[in-house]
């Protein structure tokens, strides 16, 4: 590569410049976008289906409604991220054999089952709020296509965890059953939740190049903090308890302080032994096959247009 391109790459990035698909990038550079906005958009794609699981259940029209437009949201947030990981000059039919094959990560919260109408509440205010978190600064994402998708991404999930919190704070203030249904769900999905945000910064092996090119704006434990100091507060005002004993406010630092992440099970969830990821996947695989006359008809569809435009 080009040391001098390479310099003024540099250069433009220091400067806050958007980087663009037909612009010099390093080739490392493109790799590791590659990687992480396919990812991000295997993501929403399987993280369709924990929520999906309740759309026939959803105890009222309106929180049916709502819940229909928020997993089709997520499609939409896969779709336009697939989009925006083409430009990098690869094309979707890979990035998709990487999911279906096994090879591509997606993110560890989407392999634990949403057992009871409250785990879409817990979602909801948990997941979207970690992923609000982390998607924030990635609209400042130094490569174009990517920061411009997370802009509309991030009003949309803002939604999404409203939607939650609000059936957390239902169910909360409801019966007694109901708000132990709101504390059993929050007890399972808080931990996971907190993994969301990647391994500790020592163990992060993609963290420091990835800030030096802008791409990442703060660090995996910078996040996870901002999260739980904004997720304390939240949890006071619906009455829950968060299931850590050793969470405690630190006044040195000005921030909360939680007990030991259980790693050894982030790192069995990624390698693909979670409780759901090889449900997850089997779903998709199956979902991918028995839509495939939609991709045929399409393509033959925009055959047909083509000629008919030559003709
Ligand atoms: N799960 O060196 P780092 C959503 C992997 S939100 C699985 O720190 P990096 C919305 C990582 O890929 C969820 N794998 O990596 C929604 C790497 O492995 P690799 C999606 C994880 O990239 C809500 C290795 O560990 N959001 O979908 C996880 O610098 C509700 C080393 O890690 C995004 O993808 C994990 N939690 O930082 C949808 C946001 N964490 O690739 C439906 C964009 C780490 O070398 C319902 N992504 N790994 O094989 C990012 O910001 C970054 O990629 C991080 C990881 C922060 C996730």
């Amino acid at each position: 590569e080009d040391a001098e391109q390479t310099a003024r790459f540099l250069e433009r990035v220091d400067a806050e410049e958007r980087i663009e698909p037909n612009d010099f990038m390093p080739a490392a550079y493109r790799r590791t976008l590659a990687r992480q906005i396919s990812q991000h958009a295997h993501s929403e794609i399987i993280g369709m289906q924990p929520e999906g699981n309740w759309i026939t259940r959803a105890p009222s029209l309106r929180r049916k409604a709502a819940l229909l437009a928020k997993v089709q949201d997520e499609c939409g947030h896969g779709l336009y991220l697939y989009a925006a990981a083409e430009t990098l000059g690869i094309a979707r039919e890979e990035f998709v054999e990487q999911l279906l094959s096994g090879r591509a990560k997606y993110s560890s919260i989407f392999n634990y089952p949403t057992m009871t109408w409250a785990d879409i509440g817990a979602i909801g205010w948990l997941v979207d709020g970690a992923a609000i978190m982390n998607q924030i600064p990635l609209c400042r994402c130094s490569y174009g296509p990517y920061a411009r998708a997370m802009i509309r991404v991030c009003k949309e999930e803002s939604f999404h965890q409203r939607q939650g919190y609000e059936i957390m704070m239902t169910l909360a203030r409801g019966s007694a059953e109901q708000k132990a249904m709101a504390q059993d769900a929050l007890n399972r999905w808080w931990w996971p939740s907190l993994m969301m945000f990647g391994p500790p910064d020592g163990q992060s092996t993609h963290s420091d190049m990835s800030t030096r090119w802008k791409i990442k704006r703060f660090s995996n434990d910078d996040l996870r903090r901002k999260f739980v100091d904004a997720t304390v507060p939240q949890a006071t005002y619906l009455g829950l308890t968060l299931p850590d004993p050793d969470l405690r406010f630190d006044p040195e630092t000005g921030h909360w302080a939680h007990g030991a992440i259980d790693w050894e099970e982030f790192r069995n969830v990624i390698a693909g032994n979670g409780p759901c990821n090889a449900d997850r996947l089997a779903r998709r695989r199956e979902t991918h096959e028995s839509g495939a006359w939609v991709r045929e008809a399409a393509a033959a569809h925009a055959a047909r247009q083509k000629a008919r435009r030559a003709a």
